[in-house]
């Protein structure tokens, strides 16, 4: 790549004009944005030619890496054929009806039909329709209720930011919206120091079959939830806490719905987050992974027992978005999904890669800022303190991850902060070699963290 950017111009442009997610807008007007141009591998490039390591995968996106030229060719083969149709009123594109079928492979067998958003919001905000719809068709109206988990990530949707348990989303605009419920997250830095890992995957899942009684279970219609939740920063549940949740909602005639938005399409080292718990979720909601990110696509798998209702006998279902099945989004991911299988990406996540990056990750708990390491998969996550011996936190307002973050992006490596944790996602096609390089660029950013907390008088 020899274009070269007008980084001044660029920003200047940015701020007055474009309004970024999740930003404070005027703030960043101050110091400018990043502008990323063009991604081979695993590395991004900013307008300043600076090449980083993408720690992050995007945004828990590119699991195939950057600059894979077989989707780019399926997207323009894909353009030139038949840019774009709709699937309302009888109609259907080829590689829509390709894609559903071919996740019938990928996904646990009982999924065995697809419905088509653009996005993971899009995708729990099906489900909420869905899951209102199905109870609606048996009979059993009253079980509207959803109960999600506080700190927990479903979208920015309207009701993807209510299943979220996000308090500064909800503060924002009167939500949640009414029938969603929320439950303590099963974080056991948090909530279960002194009782053994299983014991507190326990009594995290109790707090739903707590939740179902005092809202009475002819009320409730389903638990959502992230396999491992990651927005909120990487929490990954205690052993048992799955089973248990699903025992509960089956007591309990409760829908499960796995929001595999993250964990979906090899992320855990199974094609979906619910296999590597072992539990059978009824719905499931997918995004991201699905195309490695090149394009837009969500979705929700279905599963039979709600198939069975809602196609069976519930007629039409009156929801959908212009472009649910777009065909070039569609035909993007039934190659990426060719490539995962053909590559055995999944696998070799399971066999080396994971197994690699939990070792290497681990090494980082030596350093003084570090209370703990934890790794699932391919995310990882570690918790800054300012005492190892008693694993006290720094004041948010002390925004140690966020000067971390800072030294990662100055020294070349991608590694998102939410709040204490500091946490990595990259892509699945990471090398021992980069993921070598990564924990030392991690390591140097720390060692930065250090000296400027040290200048601050936050650590002695
Ligand atoms: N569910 C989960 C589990 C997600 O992680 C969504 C739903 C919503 O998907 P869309 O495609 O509507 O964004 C997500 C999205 C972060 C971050 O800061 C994470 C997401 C989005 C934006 C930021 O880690 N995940």
């Amino acid at each position: 790549m020899n274009e070269t950017f007008d980084t001044k111009t660029l920003r200047a442009m940015d701020s007055a004009h474009y309004m970024h997610p999740f930003t404070d807008t005027h703030d960043l007007a101050k110091t400018g944005s990043r502008i990323v141009t063009h991604g081979s591998g695993v590395y991004i490039w900013d307008s300043e030619g600076n090449k980083i390591l993408d720690g992050m995968s995007g945004l828990w996106c590119v699991n195939l890496g950057y600059g894979r030229e077989e989707l780019v060719e399926a997207a323009a083969a894909q353009m030139r054929k038949l840019p774009f149709y709709n699937s309302f009123f009888n109609t259907a594109v080829v590689p829509a009806i390709e894609l559903a079928t071919l996740l019938t492979e990928v996904t646990p067998p009982q999924f065995n039909h697809f419905f088509f958003t653009n996005s993971g919001s899009e995708g729990n905000d099906t489900i909420f329709r869905m899951v209102r719809r199905f109870w609606d068709v048996l009979g059993k109206p009253t079980k509207k209720t959803i109960i999600a988990r506080r700190n927990a990530y479903h979208g920015s949707t309207v009701c993807g930011a209510s299943l979220s348990g996000m308090a500064d989303m909800h503060t924002q605009g009167d939500l949640p919206i009414a029938g969603i419920h929320h439950i303590e997250q099963p974080y056991y830095f948090e909530f279960g120091q002194g009782m053994t890992p299983e014991a507190f995957g326990i009594k995290a899942a109790g707090w739903l079959e707590e939740a179902i009684l005092s809202l009475g279970p002819e009320n409730v219609g389903a638990f959502i939830g992230e396999p491992v939740q990651g927005a909120g920063g990487v929490i990954i549940p205690p052993p048992g806490y799955w089973t248990e949740i699903e025992r509960i909602c089956h007591k309990y005639d409760v829908l499960l719905v796995s929001d595999e938005v993250i964990c979906g399409f090899g992320r855990l080292g199974r094609w979906f987050g619910c296999e590597y718990f072992g539990i059978k979720p009824d719905l499931m909601t997918f995004a991201k992974g699905v195309t490695s990110g090149y394009v837009p696509l969500g979705g929700v798998a279905v599963g039979d027992r709600v198939a069975d209702v809602l196609i069976g006998k519930g007629g039409d279902f009156n929801h959908g978005f212009t472009y649910s099945g777009h065909p070039v989004a569609c035909a993007v991911a039934v190659e990426n999904i060719r490539i995962l299988q053909r590559e055995r990406v999944v696998e070799r996540v399971a066999e080396e890669t994971a197994p690699y990056l939990k070792a290497k990750f681990s090494t980082l708990a030596d350093h003084p800022l570090v209370g703990m390491t934890e790794t699932c998969g391919m995310v990882a996550g570690l918790i800054l303190v300012k005492d190892k011996t008693n694993n006290a936190l720094f004041s948010s307002s002390d925004a140690v991850g966020m000067r971390c973050r800072g030294h990662c992006f100055q020294g070349g490596v991608v590694m998102r902060a939410v709040g204490h944790r500091m946490i990595v996602a990259p892509p699945l096609v990471i090398t021992r070699e980069e993921i070598d390089r990564m924990i030392r660029l991690i390591r140097t950013a720390l060692d930065k963290t250090l000296v400027d907390v040290r200048q601050l008088g936050l650590v002695a």
